[in-house]
């Protein structure tokens, strides 16, 4: 991995490195989180997808928003990004009724104080992107909050401007992707600030694991959509009656063969880039 780089912090499959005073190393492994739970089986080349998408919408967000992208190393999988200073919020952006943007409406017809239409059901395209902040939970999983807390975390101005951001983002990005037959239900950024006060845009974006990507074609409301990534995945586990516990199973060969093709399929439709093309040469993405 990274030569003289400091381990500075893990994410569930990704790990942190300091470079030096102004630099950041972030690594995308191979491994596989289901229902919250990181597996032992790891699926081949996942880490070069999601680093290599996270490159491309970068290169392409960069007039709504700089970002802290550097430069994608060799491998495909890491990064070299500015260090920030993070803001202490989740920044979601739904556009379709899902997860706990859903279980908050079936409860109290609003969404992170957002009100809505009655009668909306699962998976329902809304009449526009709602901005969804949450807070970042050390353990167990981010709280959704409404803009007022939002705005006692990060002031009213900044706030204002992650969400016309966050917005401006997800809507370029989603009508790019659905052009291409996928989905982007929600979406999850996280932003900095640079030494000159700059809002940036951070972490990983518009990948698999920080959105919920959808088949266009099989795009049913009504009821939960089939994961475009990980639905061989959580359907094998299903079928074994898993508790959900840690470690959680392995995983047979066909549903890694089959799961590693659904994300080179999205990395393929998403970029217009052959996948080997990707590992020959990561800066093909940033052109
Ligand atoms: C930063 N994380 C979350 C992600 C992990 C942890 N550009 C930046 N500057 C300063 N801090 C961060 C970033 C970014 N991105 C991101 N924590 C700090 C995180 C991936 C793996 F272990």
């Amino acid at each position: 991995m990274p030569e003289a780089a400091l381990h500075v912090g893990s994410g569930k499959v990704r790990e942190l490195y300091a470079l030096d005073d102004d630099r950041l190393l972030l690594f995308a492994s191979d491994r596989i989180s289901t229902f919250d739970v990181v597996l032992t089986t790891e699926i081949p080349d996942k880490g070069r997808v999601l680093c290599g998408l996270s490159a491309f919408w970068f290169a392409r967000t960069d007039e709504i928003c700089p970002n802290h992208l550097l430069a994608v190393r060799a491998d495909g999988r890491s990064m070299e990004c500015t260090r920030l200073e993070m803001l202490p919020i989740e920044c979601v952006v739904r556009g379709y009724l899902a997860g706990s943007g859903w279980k908050d409406y079936m409860r109290t017809g609003a969404v992170c104080g957002h009100e809505l239409p009655a009668a909306l059901r699962e998976s329902d395209r809304l009449p526009q992107p709602l901005f969804t902040p949450a807070t970042k939970a050390e353990e167990g999983h981010d709280e959704n909050i409404d803009l007022e807390t939002a705005a006692g975390l990060v002031g009213a101005d900044r706030l204002a401007e992650v969400q016309a951001t966050a917005l401006s983002l997800y809507r370029f990005a989603a009508a790019h992707a659905l052009e291409r037959g996928i989905v982007i239900a929600d979406t999850k950024f996280e932003f900095g600030v640079d030494g000159g006060g700059t809002l940036v845009l951070a972490d990983e974006a518009f990948t698999p694991d920080s959105s919920r990507f959808w088949p266009a074609d099989e795009y049913s409301p009504g009821g939960p959509q089939p994961s475009f990534d990980k639905q061989f995945v959580r359907d094998y586990c299903e079928s074994l009656g898993w508790d959900k516990a840690a470690p959680g199973p392995a995983l047979p060969e066909d549903v890694v063969v089959g799961t590693r093709a659904r994300y080179v399929e999205a990395f393929e439709r998403l970029t217009g880039i052959g996948f080997d093309r990707y590992i020959d040469d990561p800066d093909v993405v940033l052109r």
